[in-house]
């Protein structure tokens, strides 16, 4: 098996933990290269997308891009379904769970106070929980989107439903996703998975 490398920022969250969660629950070893922001900023120009997270595979390259990362891990280790039709509702969900990222990260650069407040709770009145109906009307019995069986996909929605459930978001009410039972279920699910269990017990 090719030595991996996962590089990410030092934290637990975002794209870079979903990669680093994906090959733990498939019980992969790899290298987890956490960086400051001094050492990304020397690194970027040389980033396939200017970007994090990475995954280097031993002979193959610098992959970017979390979702494709994710789809490739996916693929590799039965985490991700063969059926195409089955694998577009997957990867759908995961591209919408990129769609959010991409209204709330805007927010973040906000300088004026009020202005990020009130950026923050338009968000938290109409997009998020438009965002939070769409989810759940894909899900099924649960908990994850394919049943009983975790794939990628439920890795990204964890770290999504985790980030604004744990108040990550100032202004964005960390209940915000309480009305939406099949989406914190399959949260808890992965969160409860032995493999996650274990993973954080070691890196927590
Ligand atoms: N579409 C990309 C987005 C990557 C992205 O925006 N990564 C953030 C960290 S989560 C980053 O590298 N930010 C620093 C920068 O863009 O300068 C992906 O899914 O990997």
């Amino acid at each position: 098996m090719a030595k991996l490398t996962v590089t990410y920022f030092d934290f637990a969250g975002s794209r870079g933990e979903e990669i680093r969660l994906a090959l733990t629950i498939a019980g992969i070893a790899f290298d987890d290269n956490r960086i400051s922001g001094a050492e990304f900023a020397a690194l970027k120009p040389d980033l396939p997308f200017a970007s994090l997270p990475t995954l280097e595979v031993d002979g193959l390259g610098v992959f970017g891009q979390s979702n494709a990362i994710l789809r490739m891990i996916g693929r590799q280790h039965g985490l991700h379904p063969e059926d195409a039709v089955k694998a577009a509702r997957h990867d759908a969900l995961m591209e919408f769970a990129e769609d959010l990222r991409h209204r709330i990260s805007p927010t973040m650069r906000i300088e004026d106070p009020g202005q990020k407040k009130a950026a923050r709770q338009q968000l938290a009145s109409d997009y998020i929980p438009q965002w939070a109906r769409c989810v759940e009307r894909q899900l099924g019995a649960g908990p994850f989107v394919d049943g009983d069986k975790p794939n990628v996909v439920d890795i990204k929605l964890y770290m999504v439903e985790r980030w604004i459930s744990s108040g990550g978001v100032e202004d964005i009410p960390r209940e915000i996703f309480d009305a939406y039972p099949k989406l914190k279920a399959l949260a808890e699910a992965v969160r409860n998975l032995p493999a996650v269990v274990a993973w954080y017990a070691r890196t927590a």
